[in-house]
């Protein structure tokens, strides 16, 4: 097999077999003529392979999803509109009323927001175990699903993949890993005995915040499963548009996480010096307490850095000083992205809620983009001065 970078430029593409044309094509059509009633038969009884109706499958989006298999080390993957379309076709086709979620929060606050109550309409339990640690203790015969973000979003914590593969195996449960925040360039969590991987490609995949997207990968049996239940009943289908620009981004997947690892080092080593600063949340730290299990299973420590400030107010006032960081949701793309978690991604969470997960008032993320860090650095520099005077003023 080729090795990374080499996959991130080839995998699932080759050239048109109708034009040659070398890019893969973007195949903007809703419909495949299958040309007679014989082979339109024999194709919707899945006799013969071939594409019928952009829902189900279109060749710009194959391409997309066999890159993203490779990469991610799977035997197949399923592409969908969005991150969330990939957790709903994920739920709804492997859940049952009775069943059970166990997931290790914080989650991104949409995927948590998604389990607590759209799944609980439909009978479905979803329960936070906490840590790792605790996770054994959490599970019940009805716990169908385990899942979780490594490093989590919004504040970065990190989950040990290996332990918690090993617990889901012992009780013959299915564990899925959200990998948006370290993508595939990072960390790869089937390699440490997760069985399903899922990514909002709108992030670090397609890299350049121009396009939606999510992907689900695993075995080909879940897979297929996942594809002719989740996919083709709830209909989020990925553009071919959308594809095409996924496929641009995942070329240069290394060389851009190299970039923003770098970036974000530089970043979260400069804020946990700065007096003003209360806490750097980045496993790239040595005082991150997850860098141990960081160092083991990633190949680098992302892009995100979340800081906390004193106040809400100190933290509303520091954004509104940024200048090169963009204040926006979203995160992963070549410009750098600023946040105030609390009253945005995890709105929705119920303050205690919040809380708990350690989402504070204070919280800023930072989604360090590939700009030159002294860049940033002079940025956040002026931008925590200004903070910190007129919060000075205002107490
Ligand atoms: C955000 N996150 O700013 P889409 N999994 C993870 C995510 O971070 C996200 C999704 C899934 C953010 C989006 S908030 C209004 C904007 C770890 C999204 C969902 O459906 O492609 O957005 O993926 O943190």
């Amino acid at each position: 097999m080729k090795r990374f970078r080499t996959r991130a430029v080839h995998a699932g593409q080759r050239p048109d077999p109708l034009t040659g044309a070398h890019a893969t094509p973007v195949y903007s059509t809703s419909t495949f003529a299958y040309g007679s009633f014989e082979r339109g038969a024999r194709l919707f009884e899945g006799e013969e392979a071939g594409f019928i109706y952009s829902r189900i499958g279109n060749p710009t989006v194959r391409a997309f999803e066999e890159k993203m298999a490779s990469l991610e080390g799977a035997e197949d993957a399923v592409a969908f509109s969005s991150g969330m379309a990939a957790v709903s076709a994920l739920a709804f086709t492997l859940l049952r009323p009775g069943d059970e979620v166990v997931y290790l929060a914080p989650l991104y606050g949409g995927t948590e927001g998604f389990f607590l109550e759209t799944l609980q309409k439909f009978g479905v339990i979803a329960t936070d175990a906490g840590d790792v640690e605790r996770l054994e203790a959490r599970l019940s015969p009805a716990t169908r699903l385990i899942y979780l973000e490594t490093p989590t979003n919004p504040n970065l914590c990190i989950y040990d993949l290996a332990e918690v593969a090993r617990v889901a195996r012992a009780h013959g449960i299915l564990s899925c890993v959200d990998n948006t925040f370290a993508t595939p360039y990072l960390t790869r969590p089937l390699e440490f005995g997760i069985d399903l991987v899922l990514h909002s490609a709108t992030k670090y995949l397609g890299g350049h915040g121009d396009a939606l997207g999510g992907v689900l990968a695993g075995p080909k049996e879940l897979i297929d499963a996942v594809r002719m239940e989740g996919l083709r009943h709830l209909g989020g289908a990925l553009g071919a548009f959308e594809a095409f620009l996924l496929l641009r981004g995942l070329k240069t997947l290394p060389l851009r996480m190299e970039a923003h690892c770098a970036g974000a080092l530089r970043v979260a080593e400069y804020l946990a010096k700065h007096p003003t600063v209360r806490r750097v949340h980045y496993p790239g730290l040595p005082s991150h307490p997850g860098h141990a299990v960081a160092r083991r299973q990633m190949q680098g420590f992302g892009g995100l850095v979340s800081l906390e400030l004193p106040s809400r107010e100190a933290a509303g006032a520091f954004l509104n000083s940024l200048e090169l960081f963009t204040q926006a949701v979203s995160l992963g793309d070549v410009e750098s992205l600023a946040t105030h978690p609390a009253s945005t991604t995890h709105q929705l969470l119920e303050p205690a809620l919040r809380e708990r997960h350690g989402i504070t008032e204070g919280l800023v993320r930072l989604s360090i983009g590939i700009e030159d860090p002294d860049d940033l650095i002079a940025d956040l520099e002026q931008a925590l001065e200004r903070a910190t005077a007129t919060t000075l003023v205002d107490s």
